[in-house]
């Protein structure tokens, strides 16, 4: 059982994620819990402000570091482990299958949400999360960003899928370094577009060599950095 704690200006977003298929089943059957925490709740002044323009002039809003410290310091002290804190944030270290197999090993992960052009700074100096980002591109918040990591970690427990070792054998997991292969279902022809046939004789030392020749392939060409 990991518990993720989730601190947001918008625990809505997660809903629709949180109620739906793998992870909704993963939550019921006790594998993980997602608490949501609306940082809103720690806003100081009667109209719930939690953001500020920032020192020095610019565009956009800072989150306000006396909300944000005591919430991360109030969610952190409501069960016994102090848990891993991590920051989704553009500027933090990109996040990957390893990070991910980290992660999966934890009691409870904190994950704090972003939004606007960042956090004080002083959040990172008094708090000192983990920054996580999970690519060079920019998103509006770290909410999408939570959901990918949360996603991705809840694959790695133990039991979590229904096939005990789908997870084991995917793309990027320790011990792969290839990407997946092509995979067919029926028709056998669609449009004159026919299923290999090594894949329809029931040769299993073939099939698998086909499969392995495929991954080889499709990674030379489309992602050659992996094969360093
Ligand atoms: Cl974690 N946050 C935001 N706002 N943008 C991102 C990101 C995170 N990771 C990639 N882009």
């Amino acid at each position: 059982m990991i518990q993720f704690d989730v601190l947001t200006l918008f625990p809505l977003i997660f809903d629709g994620f949180l109620s739906e298929s793998i992870l909704k089943n993963a939550i019921e059957s006790g594998k993980l819990s997602v608490q949501l925490h609306n940082m809103r709740n720690w806003a100081t002044d009667k109209h719930s402000t939690m953001d500020d323009r920032p020192f020095g002039g610019g565009p956009g809003m800072v989150l306000k570091v006396d909300c944000v410290v005591p919430c991360v310091e109030s969610v952190r002290g409501g069960c016994g482990v102090a848990g891993r804190l991590i920051m989704l944030s553009p500027q933090g270290r990109k996040f990957d299958q390893r990070l991910a197999e980290s992660f999966a090993v934890e009691e409870r992960l904190i994950l704090l949400c972003g939004r606007y052009e960042g956090f004080d700074e002083r959040v990172v100096e008094l708090l000192e999360p983990e920054e996580v980002s999970i690519g060079d591109y920019v998103l509006n918040g770290g909410e999408v960003a939570a959901m990918v990591l949360i996603e991705a970690v809840m694959r790695l427990l133990p039991g979590a899928l229904g096939d005990c070792d789908s997870n084991r054998l995917d793309s990027f997991s320790s011990g792969n370094r290839l990407l997946d292969c092509a995979q067919y279902t029926r028709p056998r022809e669609y449009r004159g577009l026919n299923v290999p046939e090594t894949l329809l004789n029931g040769n299993h030392a073939e099939i698998e060599k086909w499969r392995n020749e495929n991954s080889l392939q499709r990674t030379k060409l489309r992602r050659p950095d992996l094969l360093n």
